[in-house]
């Protein structure tokens, strides 16, 4: 498998935390979001994933090579092609749950603060960096306090449980991006601990930004 990601891409970070939980080993190719205006851009990678956004997959293990974009349907099509370490709960219910969580954060949060979005908002709206950052912590803020309604209800040790599942996830690269840009945690203490929590397991350690070769 090769997996086309970023360091700071969140989405491909969502990637690289399930393959390490269930121990398998994809071929990491960077695809630099920022230089010369973004390699997501280019029309190489247009041929592999014309939404222009990392991460990709190519599972060439197939008759047909699998190309998938997406970190969600990549996380599912892992999860039933390799079902251990299972990342979703065996009950219909806890499962459903566990998606609730995973897309309050990769649907609702994270489309609103990603790069295109905050670009247009400078580059063509003509919004300023300030305005910028309070828009970026707005739809954090707004997020996090649904998901930490969520967490109160259903956390354990992690966000559903005692077992992390695709709901941490994609909460930890979502922690990641609100400490980089100085969100205030203060009033998610379950987000914090789930995050503190998470980040002592390897699976989680190695799949960091800064531990990948593309990092600078
Ligand atoms: N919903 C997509 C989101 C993918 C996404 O937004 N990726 C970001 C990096 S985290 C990206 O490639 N951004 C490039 C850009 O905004 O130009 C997924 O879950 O894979």
């Amino acid at each position: 498998m090769k997996l086309y990601g970023y360091w700071r891409s969140s989405a491909a970070y969502r990637v690289r935390i399930a393959l390490n939980l269930k121990q398998l080993s994809a071929e990491q190719i960077s695809v630099h979001l920022v230089k010369n205006g973004g390699e997501q851009h280019s029309q190489a990678y247009d041929r592999l994933n014309p939404q222009h956004l990392v991460p990709t997959l190519l599972d060439e293990g197939q008759e047909d090579e699998l190309n998938l974009s997406q970190s969600l349907a990549i996380i599912e099509y892992l999860e039933e092609k390799y079902p251990q370490e299972a990342l979703l709960p065996s009950n219909i219910e806890h499962r459903a749950i566990v998606r609730s969580m995973a897309q309050a954060i990769a649907c609702e949060i994270h489309p609103l603060d990603n790069l295109r979005v905050l670009q247009y908002l400078v580059n063509d709206m003509g919004v300023s960096e300030a305005d910028k950052m309070r828009w970026y912590h707005h739809w954090i803020i707004v997020g996090f306090t649904a998901l930490e309604a969520q967490l109160s209800q259903y956390s354990g040790r992690y966000c559903f449980g005692d077992t992390p599942t695709l709901a941490d996830i994609c909460l930890v690269p979502q922690v990641y991006n609100a400490k980089r840009f100085n969100v205030p945690l203060d009033d998610f203490p379950n987000i914090v601990r789930i995050d503190q929590t998470c980040n002592q397991l390897a699976p989680f350690v190695d799949a960091a930004p800064e531990r990948q070769h593309d990092a600078s």
